[in-house]
């Protein structure tokens, strides 16, 4: 059950305000049209492959089901991503082209980091020669500890460095925090560790990596809203439900398409110089990276 904006209080109101942002509606065609590409990094079992599949709207890519990775290859897929089409059917046009990737995840539970390295690299910097990556969705699961985000990300430089020392690559990277489920209607939980995120963990990175701004942190969940009613514990919100999903999406697309017209992008003939230096690199075990 969708609620009508009509019938909604004036505070709810506000939260499907954005349907109508003018930000929106002026894209131009062929902005609407540009591909965009979004590729999604990080450890097993976090979630990247079920972001993917929400992101396209159906089941693309193999979620997990045991403890096992689940991810072996690159993958990729293209289609039109239309993050609120669930909740405006009339405005089935809102949305874009998108070509999603997805990886192996780090820290893989059969020992294959190494090789999985090599293929993440490959695809990483495959794209941001040919077309260029929009955005690199770092995707750890709420409760992950800040030492391990830190780990997670030093593994993103890694696999990077050895092709870019520049710094703009970052304004590229969203850290997705998932299975933040909306639980008897709220997502209250996890609001002193989002709170330390934003804080702490936000401006170490910022000292680790040198950066001058924040990485844009987004909590959501993947996992498909069921109804209180129907679980057994009391009534309805559907509601409460629908709201919270579609605003996940919206912010995902928000900070996606605020990257549209700044993909990260490697030069091919500058590269062609790093290029012996990053095969060897990748030739090296993970960790021992020499960055020239
Ligand atoms: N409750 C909940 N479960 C989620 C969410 N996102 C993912 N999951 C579950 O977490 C498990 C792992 O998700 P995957 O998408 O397979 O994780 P992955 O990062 O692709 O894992 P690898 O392919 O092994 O690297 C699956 O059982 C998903 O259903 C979420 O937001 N909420
Ligand atoms: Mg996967």
């Amino acid at each position: 059950m969708i609620a009508q904006p009509s019938s909604l209080k004036p505070q709810q109101r506000i939260c499907w305000r954005y349907c109508t942002e003018p930000e929106f509606q002026t894209l131009s065609e062929v902005e609407q049209e540009t591909c965009l590409n979004v590729i999604a990094l990080g450890r097993t079992g976090d979630g990247k492959s079920s972001l993917l599949n929400d992101l396209m709207g159906s089941q693309v890519f193999k979620q997990k089901i045991s403890a096992k990775s689940q991810t072996k290859d690159i993958q990729s897929s293209q289609g039109f991503w239309a993050p609120l089409h669930r909740y405006m059917h009339h405005r089935e046009k809102f949305g874009c082209q998108i070509n999603v990737i997805d990886t192996p995840g780090f820290g893989d539970s059969q020992n294959r980091d190494e090789a999985f390295f090599k293929i993440i690299q490959e695809a990483l910097v495959d794209t941001a020669l040919h077309s260029g990556i929009h955005c690199i969705l770092m995707v750890f699961k709420i409760t992950t500890s800040s030492d391990t985000i830190y780990k997670s990300l030093d593994s993103f430089q890694d696999l990077i460095s050895p092709y870019t020392k520049d710094t703009k690559i970052w304004r590229n990277v969203l850290l997705v925090f998932t299975h933040v489920d909306i639980v008897n209607g709220n997502t209250t939980r996890y609001q002193s560790h989002k709170v330390a995120l934003k804080t702490k963990v936000n401006r170490i990175l910022r000292e680790r990596y040198k950066l001058d701004f924040d990485l844009p942190m987004l909590w959501i969940s993947t996992q498909k809203f069921t109804c209180g009613y129907l679980k057994g514990f009391g009534d309805c919100d559907c509601e409460k439900g629908n709201r919270y999903h579609s605003d996940c999406r919206r912010r995902l697309y928000e900070q996606v398409m605020k990257r549209r017209s700044i993909p990260f992008a490697l030069n091919p003939i500058e590269n062609s110089a790093s290029a012996a230096a990053a095969a060897a690199a990748a030739a090296h075990p993970r960790g021992q990276l020499e960055v020239t």
